[in-house]
């Protein structure tokens, strides 16, 4: 190719690009797409303020972690619903040769039609943000120690980081199931850990029936974001549609972040005692003020 033509080539394919603005205006116009991100960014905003209403009597500094801690999920999700919707952390992607998706065009709800399909690549990102406070309030919850807590943390970053390469990858379709392996990998240390670790410390802390509950709550949902990202736009394209895609997310996002902080916060309002570590719990000094 001589450089006039690559040069043609690239100003060609950034042509056909969609810009931030119209990026936006899509969200905005398309029905499905849209409610699956509009709607959630009413909900996170609304089970935060409901979340603070909740905790707002616990006095334990424990306790009181593990409040702010879930409730730190949902201010992500304001944040990461918010990159969505503004056309941020959107791109429209040309997946590679072998991919289902390979050569698609997307009709733009503004008018217009570019090559690629949509990526709502923002929300992977912002889960490496969001689900480790989940995984501390869980194993706050077991009693767990700092070194489990701190290896559930660091490899559930990893698991949402690589699930973004995945996302991101358009060299090569083999590629990008490469980085979905790992991330399963990933994916599997978390879950060891709650099924086999911290329901034995859960037990020991006397937290295990309602350590149970969570669990299993997280472990099935986990595993179906994972299988939904297989049957999505970007992985399989068993479901073609990127707003039915979204929206699988969006109804996890639902049970797994607003519901699974509800049923925390609940607990730990009705069992500061099974929870709590005192006035002086994570003092910097050794006396204890009277209150904060
Ligand atoms: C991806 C794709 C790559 C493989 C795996 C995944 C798992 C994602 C999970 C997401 C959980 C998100 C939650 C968000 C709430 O804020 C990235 C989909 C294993 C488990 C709970």
């Amino acid at each position: 190719m001589s450089q006039i033509e690559t040069i043609t080539a690239l100003q060609a394919s950034q042509a056909n690009q969609p810009s931030q603005a119209e990026l936006f205006r899509h969200v905005l116009n398309d029905p499905l797409l849209g409610s699956s991100i509009w709607v959630n960014i009413a909900l996170a905003g609304l089970s935060l303020l409901f979340f603070a209403y909740l905790g707002r009597g616990v006095d334990d500094p424990r306790g009181k972690l593990i409040v702010v801690s879930v409730m730190m999920v949902s201010a992500v999700s304001v944040a990461s619903y918010t990159g969505l919707a503004s056309g941020l952390t959107i791109s429209v992607l040309q997946m590679p040769e072998g991919h289902a998706m390979a050569g698609a065009t997307t009709d733009l709800a503004t008018g217009g039609t570019v090559d690629g399909t949509i990526s709502l690549w923002g929300r992977y990102l912002t889960w490496a943000f969001s689900t480790p406070f989940i995984l501390l309030a869980l194993g706050l919850i077991a009693g767990s120690n700092l070194t489990k807590i701190f290896t559930a943390i660091v490899f559930d970053i990893g698991i949402m980081i690589t699930g973004l390469a995945a996302a991101l990858t358009t060299s090569s379709y083999l590629m990008r199931w490469v980085w979905y392996g790992i991330s399963c990998t990933f994916f599997l240390v978390v879950v060891y850990i709650l099924l086999f670790e911290w329901p034995e410390d859960a037990k020991a802390a006397g937290t295990a029936d309602i350590f149970s509950t969570l669990k299993v709550l997280t472990v099935v949902l986990w595993f179906g974001y994972t299988i939904w990202w297989g049957l999505g736009n970007e992985g399989l394209a068993v479901i073609q549609s990127v707003g039915l895609t979204s929206w699988g997310y969006s109804a996890f996002d639902i049970v797994a972040k607003y519901g699974f902080s509800f049923l925390v916060i609940r607990y730990v309002v009705n069992n500061v005692d099974a929870v709590g570590g005192g006035i002086s719990y994570g003092s910097t000094q050794d006396a204890a003020p009277a209150d904060d």
